[in-house]
């Protein structure tokens, strides 16, 4: 695999400013909180692993499922002789592989794109991504609209956007119409995407997903008051601080919080600042938005696509839903 895009050292320094600046509103609001976007150092991705491989947590094994039935079904509707596939976020590439190795059964030519932020995430599935005839890899280092905007100048092929993993449930109803009608202004009449949505589910079944029983879960969300002690010299103590995964009925959304179990103050050396934190005063630190298949139909016809098919699992639990971009 080469590497076609990387980020500069300016772009890691920028990167931090970010990250300070975004912890200082987040934590100088009346209802704090962090964005998710942080979450994901070699220690959270290391534990995000650990979760998706946890009996718990049904959404990746499910996906993992429903793309091994539905592959060949998926390359036959893109009927294509080459086709750019582009996926962001791609994690370590194995569902992704389900989805390469259909087209590559069919003799299609495959150009496989991988956008990540993370260079460290896209060497790690360089290392799992297997050499095959038929098959050009090529990492992107950027942010998914970047990276496609890159893209779209450098290839005029049919193009796969594949966002899978529920990833898009991070996003709020809003962001996520907004992100995707993004996404549509990048791509090109015809192009495809397959996205993955988490399903409304018994609340039962979510608590345990986003509770693991091993406390991958708790780990990755008290990891980010770790990169904060790290990365912009905080003092937290983990010890201090209760994981709450809890489902929003009204929102249709789980929700991850950090609850202080005591009066404390946090100072961090990089925004000289000290934070008061009431004790049980609600940290959030995440969104994992639910969607009905209604839920689903509807977004697609707000953001300019047409919905080709569902691909479901028996139990119901998680859908790939395939949507093709439509212009004029
Ligand atoms: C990567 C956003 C799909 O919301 O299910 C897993 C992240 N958070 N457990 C999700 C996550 C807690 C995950 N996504």
């Amino acid at each position: 695999m080469s590497i076609l895009r990387e980020v500069s050292e300016n772009q890691e320094s920028e990167f931090l400013e970010e990250f300070a600046i975004d912890v200082l509103t987040g934590l100088s609001k009346t209802e704090k909180k962090l964005s998710t976007k942080y979450f994901y150092d070699d220690r959270g991705s290391d534990l995000f692993q650990k979760i998706t491989q946890h009996g718990d947590y049904y959404l990746t094994r499910t996906e993992f499922e429903i793309l091994l039935q539905s592959g060949s079904k998926l390359a036959s509707l893109i009927s294509h002789e080459e086709i750019d596939i582009i996926e962001l976020g791609a994690g370590d590439g194995h569902k992704s592989e389900l989805v390469i190795d259909a087209f590559l059964k069919e003799d299609r030519k495959v150009n496989y794109f991988p956008i990540d932020i993370s260079a460290q995430a896209l060497k790690q599935m360089q290392a799992h991504i297997t050499h095959k005839s038929n098959l050009s890899v090529h990492g992107i280092v950027a942010d998914y609209l970047e990276g496609l905007k890159f893209l779209k100048q450098k290839s005029k092929r049919r193009k796969l956007v594949l966002f899978l993993g529920s990833n898009i449930g991070n996003f709020d109803r809003a962001q996520s119409e907004s992100f995707l009608r993004q996404l549509w202004k990048h791509l090109d009449n015809d192009d495809y995407l397959l996205i993955g949505f988490d399903l409304k589910k018994d609340v039962e079944k979510l608590h345990a997903a986003y509770n693991d029983s091993s406390g991958y879960t708790r780990d990755f969300n008290l990891n980010l008051l770790d990169r904060i002690n790290r990365e912009l010299g905080g003092n937290f103590n983990k010890e201090k601080f209760q994981h709450v995964g809890v489902f929003n009925p009204k929102l249709g959304a789980m929700e991850s919080y950090l609850l202080p179990k005591e009066k404390q103050e946090v100072y961090i050396e990089e925004l000289e600042h000290l934070f008061e934190f009431e004790a049980y005063e609600p940290l959030h630190l995440e969104y994992s938005f639910k969607y009905s298949k209604e839920d689903i139909e509807r977004t697609c016809q707000h953001t300019g696509f047409k919905l080709k098919e569902h691909f479901i699992d028996k139990e119901e639990l998680f859908i790939d839903s395939l949507w093709q971009v439509v212009k004029r």
